[in-house]
């Protein structure tokens, strides 16, 4: 169904972008400053994402709908409107659900290769170490080394795409009852969605948890197409290599601390926090335990954003979260404190250019909350939703024929010769 929807819709999506290129082609979309390419890129026009756009002051916008608005709907609602642009009904959640449902059932070969690795190898050391594994699933290399026709790279890639998020429950969920002495594997359960089924098989059957992980998993999927773990992806996958492959690039780049590993580093952060002070400490104590960790030259985790200008929507959805599910717990109060105290001390220090919460800066509190304590592990739950969005812009980008990335670099010697 899904498929249908999209081979529809693709063929006006290409004719759309082929009368645009033919009639302006030509048409300048950005200039490149000096400090633009010294500094990340950042504001640089130059690359095409449809599933979702981010906007300095209201934050993530998935297919034209504000996340604020679509915060209730499953993640696999949100794989199949960030694929085809629009909500699915009723039929279009089964026949998804059902697709990865039937490829929930992980590899046997991924347990012995996760078991070959270090005990105290990072998780998601762990997972990428497993999707590389899983390339041999690969249904895209299969029918590329057929000669499949240019016009059959989206299929294959969709359908690889639907095996990895199928199975991505299973692998999370076994990488964390292996690597925190969790004790045997959980089956699935064919009854429970696809977030609600990953919390059954961490060992974690609270319904307010599968609740958790059903908005963790929406609100992480995608965050428009220049971000490190997208970027990273689109790049390898632009040169054809397997979704398995494309996928691992982008989250090796999501396992960086400026990325998605601000999660697990935002909650070591208010754990020092809580430690140092035997508890929540008063806004004058944590503004002052702010203020000397910048002093120290280190960041404030959870805090700043390269495109966004406010507080992020994704942050905000998880603060109401736990507003309505926690009560009397320190670590949650300390994350609503630094709301208040962060903000004023980052505009203060004067660096930071966004001094507003990312999405990192409450998930891990919420997690800890219902006994998810292992934070290392926090960015294989990030991953897993990101996963999502990888898959649909590169599904959409092959469909589009966008080619092989090769932006043009400069020496500084042709700087100086240009200036
Ligand atoms: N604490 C302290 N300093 C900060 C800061 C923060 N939270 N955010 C930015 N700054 C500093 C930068 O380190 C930089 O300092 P230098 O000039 O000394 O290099 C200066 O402010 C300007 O940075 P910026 O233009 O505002 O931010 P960037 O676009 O370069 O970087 C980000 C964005 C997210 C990497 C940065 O804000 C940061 O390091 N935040 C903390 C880590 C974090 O929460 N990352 C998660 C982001 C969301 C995600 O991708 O998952």
């Amino acid at each position: 169904m899904l498929q249908k929807v999209l081979s529809e819709k693709i063929i006006s999506w290409q004719s759309e972008i082929h009368s645009i290129l033919k009639d302006s082609g030509g048409t300048k979309i950005s200039d490149v400053s000096i400090s633009q390419a010294y500094g990340g890129m950042r504001g640089v026009k130059g690359l095409i994402c449809e599933t979702s756009a981010v906007s300095a002051d209201e934050g993530l916008i998935i297919r034209g709908n504000k996340l604020l608005d679509i915060t209730h709907i499953l993640p696999e609602q949100v794989f199949y409107l960030l694929l085809t642009g629009d909500l699915p009904d009723q039929d279009a959640t089964d026949d998804i659900q059902n697709q990865f449902s039937k490829h929930q059932n992980v590899p046997e070969y991924i347990w012995d290769v996760l078991s070959a690795m270090p005990k105290n190898s990072h998780p998601m050391t762990m997972l990428s170490t497993a999707i590389q594994s899983m390339q041999v699933e690969s249904m895209f290399v299969k029918k590329y080394d057929q000669g499949m026709p240019k016009t059959d790279y989206w299929k294959w890639t969709l359908e690889d795409g639907i095996r990895l998020i199928g199975a991505l429950p299973g692998i999370a969920a076994g990488i964390y009852r292996m690597r925190f002495n969790k004790g045997d594997l959980i089956q699935p359960d064919d009854q429970l969605d696809w977030a609600g089924n990953f919390a059954h098989m961490l060992g974690f059957d609270n319904e307010d948890f599968k609740k958790l992980m059903r908005l963790y998993l929406m609100l992480h999927c995608d965050h428009e197409g220049g971000n490190v773990s997208a970027f990273s992806s689109l790049t390898v996958s632009s040169a054809l290599s397997s979704p398995f492959l494309s996928v691992v690039a982008g989250l090796n780049g999501l396992a960086g601390p400026l990325h998605g590993l601000a999660n697990q580093e935002c909650l070591k952060f208010v754990l020092d926090v809580r430690d140092h002070f035997g508890g929540a400490p008063s806004s004058e104590d944590l503004e002052e335990f702010c203020w000397e960790r910048l002093q120290n030259g280190r960041v404030i985790p959870g805090y700043g954003h390269a495109v966004l200008r406010c507080p992020d929507p994704r942050f905000t959805a998880f603060l109401s979260f736990g507003k309505e599910h926690i009560v009397d717990d320190d670590i949650f109060s300390i994350v609503e404190s630094l709301f208040e105290v962060v903000p004023p001390v980052l505009k203060k220090h004067g660096k930071a250019k966004n001094p507003w919460p990312n999405v990192d800066a409450a998930s891990g509190s919420l997690l800890y909350f219902y006994g998810l304590k292992e934070f290392n592990y926090y960015t294989v739950l990030f991953s897993i939703s990101r996963t999502m969005g990888i898959i649909s812009q590169m599904v959409i980008n092959r469909a589009m024929g966008i080619p092989i990335m090769r932006p043009k670099s400069i020496t500084t010697d042709w700087i100086k010769n240009n200036i």
